[in-house]
């Protein structure tokens, strides 16, 4: 008997309950659980109605991830579901949590399906790099038409139980909490009414409406700009349409080929290490599961600039009341209006309603004095990278704040130790480093001091999750994890521009990379006067920071998008970068200022420069402890910067590579251009030379 699928009668109802925390994934004991209950249920002749129900948290969650890309063992999911469907006596599924992807599979393979009020159902293959491989491209058109089988397949996301009973994906939804129960008089039900086995397979009516549809190549086009570069989305398309085109059995047939491409498309090997990369994330080295946490129940925010309003309102998102300090009362009003019409125009998209608007604004308040920071539990501080101004402010906020009341710095480069030793509470000093605009950007870079207690440590974990955000913790150094490998590339970036390359030649790289925007799309995004400030600090610490191109822009006043023009100029109201002659004329002065003979640029030396730069200092970031695991590396990047997530974050997509490939050529250009960035990290050479790569360490 199978420890994880067991098999009971309660009346004249057999019940199969999977128990295999923590979400019921269907490993191979879960599927071969599930035929084993099945065959008990079909011998047990007092058994009418069988209910299929989950123990724990959720119902089947999905596939076990963990198996992908390891030889498959019988039975196969797509057996297990054409048996549950080919069962002559009625099937319930009873669903609770979440029934996903293979679990919802499933599902559609039981001939009735009764979901508690806060359930969800999904096919998220695709976030996998998948597509859904167990008859769920093939079953859910035939109960929901193309249109909507097509936008939950293609996006992956999830549909809650009342909409799911609106498009006939079940057919009950009960309020409460006890599935059990609810799945039982479902299934009573069914049994006292005598109703018969009901096949998806064998329902046609909605396919014969979308036959021929235009809509297969209306999504087709939608994925070109939405899903650029990805395999899999295109590949779930492909496979809907089968439902239309072919009988069930060749339907079925197509989707197993597609599935298998997806399987061998390193795409997949890349999302599903950022799944469990994300999640491993969360684990901190060194700080014990049990920490003790605080309370966050009152946020202040020092700056109602980009940053701070956007800090603030993903407390507000989260019921967190928020008090944002400034120095000005029209600066605060400024950013309070900010922050109302960004509110306004999430409304304005449906996304949002009017009355959660003026909730979110009731929970933001301003000040113009620290006075009103007595008692928050958390400060974070968010105005413009100025040590001596960073410190001054930490020491009032010292005097100000309650004891134990955390103090943190969004700095985005500076030393987090440095501002720790402007207070006497070193212990409560944090970074907690947002990206912009940091109300959208998922990344929260967790920067630990030397002196930060594991309770701070554990607390600012737990606050990003509660904010919605990925918390990744590294150390301090110059720009941390994230920015820390940013300059490089950018320093690159613009040392190709210096040498002869144009800024949309090196942005069109990083974009066809599967980067939503390239290195100097994104200075203006952020503003170019931010890397001005962080250049001009570094030259007033004594540091030897080059001239360049970009300062004169900044200079005359050309600070991106706010200003509309930057490196690109921008029309009213329109975010795309345009390329400007006046840019190409103010590098081409530079050029000649420097004395600096242009040559042609290939596209590959882009690429390499730009990417290996990045996993050289990858490397050294974790010889040196900044990052723990090279996954911390990769969530930074995807979260924090739009590393094309298929392809796993930089530390993976680096041994997809080959290190050896990266370290010749690093090599070489440490050779040939010189420079400590190119100086090849120590680590990169052990791997190397022990034939190991960095998912090793
Ligand atoms: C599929 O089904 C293919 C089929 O179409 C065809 C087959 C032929 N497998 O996220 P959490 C682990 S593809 C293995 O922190 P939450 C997870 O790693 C699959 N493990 O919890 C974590 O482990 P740990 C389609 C899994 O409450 C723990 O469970 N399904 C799986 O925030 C808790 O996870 C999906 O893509 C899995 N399928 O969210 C669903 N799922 O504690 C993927 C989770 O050691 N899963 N784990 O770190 C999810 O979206 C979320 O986990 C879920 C729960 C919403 C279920």
């Amino acid at each position: 008997m199978s420890e994880v699928v067991t098999y009971n009668r309660e009346g004249s109802i057999g019940v199969i309950t999977v128990n295999y925390p923590p979400v019921n994934a269907l490993s191979h004991a879960v599927r071969s659980g599930l035929v084993a209950a099945l065959e008990q249920g079909q011998k047990d002749a007092d058994a009418k109605v069988l209910l299929l129900v989950c123990e724990g948290r959720t119902f089947i969650a999905g596939a076990d991830i963990s198996e992908f890309g390891k030889p498959m063992q019988d039975p196969g999911l797509p057996s297990v579901v054409d048996q549950y469907e080919n069962c002559d006596k009625p099937i319930v599924a009873a669903i609770h949590g979440t029934a996903l992807g293979g679990g919802l599979e499933t599902a559609l393979g039981c001939h009735y399906r009764v979901a508690l009020s806060s359930a969800k159902v999904g096919l998220p293959e695709v976030k996998l790099g998948l597509l859904p491989g167990a008859g769920g491209t093939q079953r859910l058109p035939r109960l929901t038409g193309a249109q909507k089988a097509l936008e939950m397949i293609t996006s992956g996301e999830f549909v809650g139980a009342k909409d799911a009973l609106a498009l006939g994906i079940v057919d009950a939804v009960e309020d409460g909490n006890d599935i059990k129960a609810v799945g039982l008089a479902y299934a009573q039900n069914i049994a006292d009414e005598g109703k018969p086995v009901r096949r998806v397979r064998d329902l046609t009516d909605k396919l014969e409406a979308d036959k021929g549809s235009e809509v297969f190549e209306q999504f087709r086009a939608g994925l070109k700009k939405k899903a650029r570069g990805q395999f899999s989305p295109f590949k779930c398309v492909d496979a809907v349409e089968a439902a239309f085109s072919l009988p069930f059995e060749d339907g079925m047939k197509r989707e197993r080929e597609l599935f298998m491409e997806c399987m061998e498309s390193p795409q997949r090997a890349g999302l599903i290490h950022a799944f469990f990369a994300e999640r491993e994330v969360s684990k901190v080295k060194g700080l014990p599961k049990e920490t003790p946490v605080r309370d966050i129940h009152k946020v202040g925010v020092i700056g109602a600039g980009t940053m701070g309003g956007g800090i603030a309102m993903n407390f507000a998102n989260a019921g967190i009341p928020v008090t944002i300090a400034e120095v000005k009362q029209e600066a605060l009003d400024k950013g309070l209006a900010v922050i109302r019409r960004n509110y306004e125009n999430t409304a304005k998209k449906g996304r949002i309603t009017q009355a959660q608007v003026e909730e979110r604004m009731s929970l933001i308040s301003g000040t113009l004095t620290y006075d009103d920071f007595s008692d928050v539990d958390l400060v974070i501080e968010a105005v413009f990278e100025s040590m001596d101004l960073k410190r001054k402010i930490f020491g009032q906020l010292d005097d100000a704040c309650k004891p134990g009341a955390i103090l943190a710095s969004n700095t985005s480069t500076l030393s987090i130790d440095d501002i720790a030793a402007a207070t006497k509470r070193p212990q409560d000093v944090i970074g907690l480093h947002f990206f912009s605009p940091a109300n959208v950007m998922k990344l929260l870079e967790i920067v630990r001091c030397e002196k930060t207690s594991d309770e701070v440590k554990a607390t600012a974990m737990a606050l990003a999750k509660k904010i919605r955000k990925v918390g990744v913790m590294v150390g301090n150094c110059y720009g941390f994890v994230g920015n820390r490998m940013l300059h490089k590339r950018g320093a690159e970036a613009m040392a190709l521009v210096n040498e002869g390359a144009s800024p949309q030649q090196v942005d069109k790289v990083l974009t066809d990379l599967g980067f939503p925007m390239g290195q100097f799309a994104m200075s203006d995004l952020a503003g170019i006067d931010i890397g001005y400030s962080i250049r001009q600090e570094r030259r007033k610490a004594g540091e030897d920071v080059p001239a360049s191109w970009m300062d004169k822009l900044a200079e005359q006043g050309r600070l991106g998008q706010k200003t509309q023009a930057g490196v690109y100029r921008y029309e009213e109201g329109n975010r795309k970068p345009i390329p400007d002659p006046e840019v190409d004329r103010v590098i081409a002065e530079f050029r000649q200022e420097q004395g600096i003979k242009s040559r042609e640029i290939t596209d590959q030396e882009i690429l390499e420069r730009c990417m290996y730069v990045m996993v050289n200092e990858g490397a050294k970031i974790l010889e040196e402890g900044i990052a723990d695991r090279s996954l911390d590396i990769d969530i930074t990047w995807i979260y924090g910067y739009g590393f094309p997530a298929y392809r796993g974050g930089p530390m993976f997509w680096a041994d997809q590579i080959g290190l050896d490939n990266i370290l010749g050529t690093v090599e070489q250009f440490y050779d040939d251009l010189g420079g400590e960035q190119w100086k090849p990290a120590g680590l990169l050479q052990e791997l190397v030379s022990e034939g190991r790569r960095f998912g090793d360490l």
